[in-house]
């Protein structure tokens, strides 16, 4: 299933990172960004959901989206994948998982020390004040709820959004550094279940100009043509293979 090479590769790689997309979490049930959108949502694009302007212009339909998607993630379990993933970092001296999912799967499966470039979205945040709830350990209940708009801050009356970066929005700053800084330093760098369509992430790969590039992925993408290794498939079936094969 492996060549012998990327077998070797790895079992020498002394710093790993490994950037994720929607693609890791579709084997748990959460429906990847370019999914067609099901019931309620099908006639929204996410990209124009996913924006300030749309919270603006509706903050109730927006929150009501992510309040959709959020319990769906809530509802979701990791998968093979993503304690794979768990596994492969016990085996090497450094790695590091950046990721530009919002689900919080990772941490649930186990991994530690990731970098969330697009936030997470089962935290909210006041728009103005920033005062952040993370929602898996506090609930809604304390907040008063309306049908008609976005609870607002206990200490400021502005609206809570969610805690995830939108489409025009800047990635926090800092993750985005370390997140470079990793992919310069590192010997190889895996880029899994991400069409590679979505900067500044896409361009992580980029900066891995040290690196053994080893992509996994469904379908071919922007990325397929520089990967050194490229392995078309489920992320839930080929990391797991992997990291068998490699660390057995
Ligand atoms: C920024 C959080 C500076 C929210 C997300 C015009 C105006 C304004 C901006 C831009 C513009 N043109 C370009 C830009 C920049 C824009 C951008 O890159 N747009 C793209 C679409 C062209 N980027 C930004 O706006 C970023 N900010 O640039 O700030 C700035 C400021 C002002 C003006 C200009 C620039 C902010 C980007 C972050 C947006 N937030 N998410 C939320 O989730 O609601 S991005 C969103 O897409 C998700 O985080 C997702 O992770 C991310 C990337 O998508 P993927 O993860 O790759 O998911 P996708 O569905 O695309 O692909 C999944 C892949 O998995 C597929 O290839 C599939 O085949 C594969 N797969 C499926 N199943 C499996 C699998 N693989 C393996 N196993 C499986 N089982
Ligand atoms: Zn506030």
């Amino acid at each position: 299933m492996f060549s012998a090479k990327l077998i070797e590769i790895l079992k020498q790689a002394r710093q790993i990172v490994v950037l994720t997309g929607a693609g890791t979490s579709a084997e748990s049930g959460v429906p990847t960004f370019r999914d067609a959108q099901t019931g309620l949502w099908a006639h929204y694009n996410p990209a124009e959901l996913a924006s300030p302007e749309a919270f603006k212009r509706n903050p109730k339909l927006v929150w009501d989206w992510y309040s959709w998607r959020r319990e769906t993630v809530l509802a979701a379990q990791p998968n093979a994948g993503h304690y794979a993933l768990v596994q492969m970092a016990r085996h090497v001296p450094n790695f590091h998982l950046i990721t530009q999912n919002v689900d919080g799967l990772h941490q649930r499966a186990g991994s530690e020390q990731i970098i969330e470039l697009h936030g997470n979205i089962t935290r909210i945040r006041c728009e103005h004040c920033s005062h952040t709830i993370d929602l898996t350990k506090q609930n809604l209940d304390s907040l008063t709820l309306s049908d008609t708009e976005p609870p607002r801050c206990a200490s400021c009356n502005h609206y809570y959004r969610p805690d995830v970066v939108w489409f025009g929005e800047n990635l926090p700053v800092q993750a985005l550094q370390q997140a470079e800084q990793l992919a310069q330093s590192c010997d190889v760098f895996f880029s899994i279940g991400t069409s590679s369509q979505v900067y500044p992430a896409a361009a992580l790969p980029l900066y891995a100009n040290k690196a053994v590039v080893i992509e996994i992925n469904r379908e071919k993408t922007a990325l397929t043509q520089q990967a050194d290794f490229a392995l078309q498939g489920a992320s839930g079936e080929i990391l797991p293979a992997l990291v068998e094969c490699v660390w057995g």
